[in-house]
């Protein structure tokens, strides 16, 4: 029997440690902190030694077990129960912008529902020229698109309004996840069933709402509903989880979160907003004097610093350090995000990861170097609109302190001589 596939030759260790022991007089440690020799590399370890895992062990795979804390945590006194509550996703230890739907932030109002395939129906009905039901499979032989957006819960930061609160950026923002979507434009179906009968679509609305008990609906206008909302069925490459709402869920680009219906049921054309209480009781911002703005369905631009950040502390000690985080925007793409270090006084601009997609979330990177000083770590994003994400203060003086909803404000973190970050604010 051979031993191929196992890791390096022999020879070759051989020729590592003779490389490592040449150089290990003149070599001194990088400015990464990066130094030779290092006997993880000079002397033989017990994971080339022996087999790993056959292919047969792990047909579907989860993270190697070292990753287990990066999960979805919910904040238990947020909520009374778990069945009408919200988890958050541990963007302090992503990177990239794709969310992995195992650890995407959930929220149900009456619990994830198991809905099968064949179970599945979703009825467009209303004002339309023939009422119709579809199976899903009837969605699948139409034809479809991919986009990634991002799904931000319109209550995402709402515990900062008063004053830095949570500890950590997963608690603060990450009420957001970021998925590649494949299904069929909404623009289709309402086609197929026909739009003569509703007339002039200027002024017509359209109410959906899912499978699960608390139904979720929302109004959402005839113009949004014919431009880029999609009847999605995979995110990511594989089926919606159950959690996101397989097999069918609507994805509304750039829109609040709750108006992105899971295990969606029925999309009825109207001439009227239906006023149902997720957009009247709840989703509504309440301002200073008492009353209720409503219809503030777009994500403006936002943006948070994901590490260094609570849950991400700087470890390493002085010298390079790369800080990074997430920026997105519900009129467009990111086209800049700036880092601040002190507070906001002087501003850095960071380098975006990729061009920014519309209504997609962006990666922005700022590799500069840490003296071991401390820092009032800020960012701050700028979309194709050229709207520029506002301060607290300036959040404050537009809305007061009543609402919940629709915080964008610049976050700050407080980086201390240690490495340790602190959720506070600056005035
Ligand atoms: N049918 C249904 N759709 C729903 C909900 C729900 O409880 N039921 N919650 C909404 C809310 S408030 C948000 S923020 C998003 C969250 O989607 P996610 O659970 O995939 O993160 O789904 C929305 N769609
Ligand atoms: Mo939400």
């Amino acid at each position: 029997m051979t031993q191929s596939f196992k890791g390096p030759t022999p020879s070759r260790r051989q020729f590592l440690s003779g490389a490592a022991a040449a150089g290990a007089g003149a070599v001194a440690a990088s400015a990464s902190g990066a130094a030779t020799p290092d006997p993880k590399i000079t002397e033989l370890q017990p994971w080339a030694t022996g087999f790993g895992e056959g292919v047969d062990a792990t047909p579907y795979g989860m993270p190697i077990e070292f990753e287990d804390h990066v999960i979805r945590r919910n904040v238990e006194w947020l909520t009374a129960d778990t069945i009408s509550s919200i988890n958050f996703t541990p963007i302090h230890a992503l990177d990239g912008t794709i969310t992995p739907q195992g650890c995407a932030f959930e929220r149900h109002h009456s619990g994830a529902i198991e809905l099968r395939k064949e179970d599945y129906r979703l009825m467009i009905n209303g004002l339309v020229d023939r009422p119709l039901v579809f199976s899903y499979w009837d969605l699948e032989r139409l034809p479809r698109e991919q986009h990634v957006y991002f799904c931000e819960c319109a209550a995402n930061s709402g515990m900062e309004w008063a004053g830095a609160q949570l500890n950590g950026a997963q608690f603060t923002h990450g009420m957001i996840h970021n998925m590649e979507y494949t299904g069929v434009p909404l623009r289709t179906l309402l086609q197929e069933a026909g739009l003569e009968a509703a007339g002039d679509l200027e002024d017509k609305w359209i109410y959906v709402e899912g499978h699960d008990a608390s139904s979720n609906g929302r109004s959402i206008p005839m113009s949004k509903a014919m431009d880029d909302v999609l009847v999605a069925f995979k995110a990511n490459g594989e089926a919606l989880r159950k959690e996101h709402g397989y097999p069918v869920r609507l994805v509304v680009p750039g829109w609040e979160g709750n108006m992105w219906v899971k295990w969606l049921r029925r999309v009825e054309v109207t001439d009227a907003a239906v006023e149902s209480r997720e957009e009247t009781s709840k989703y509504t911002d309440v301002l200073e004097d008492g009353t209720a703005r409503k219809w503030t369905w777009e994500m403006d631009a936002k943006s948070v610093i994901t590490s260094p950040s609570p849950q991400a502390p700087i470890q390493h000690g002085p010298g390079p350090l790369v800080i990074t985080g997430l920026a997105w925007s519900g009129h467009g793409a990111i086209t800049r995000v700036d880092v601040s270090k002190d507070g906001g006084k002087t501003w850095e601009t960071a380098r975006l990861a990729q061009p920014g997609d519309p209504k997609a979330v962006a990666r922005f990177y700022l590799d500069t170097t840490w003296e071991g000083e401390e820092l009032l770590l800020q960012s701050r994003a700028i979309d194709e609109t050229g709207y520029v994400q506002p301060t607290k203060a300036q959040l404050r003086e537009v809305r007061g302190l009543n609402s919940i909803y629709h915080n964008n404000a610049i976050q700050t973190w407080h980086v201390k001589t240690n490495g340790e970050a602190e959720n506070v604010e600056v005035s």
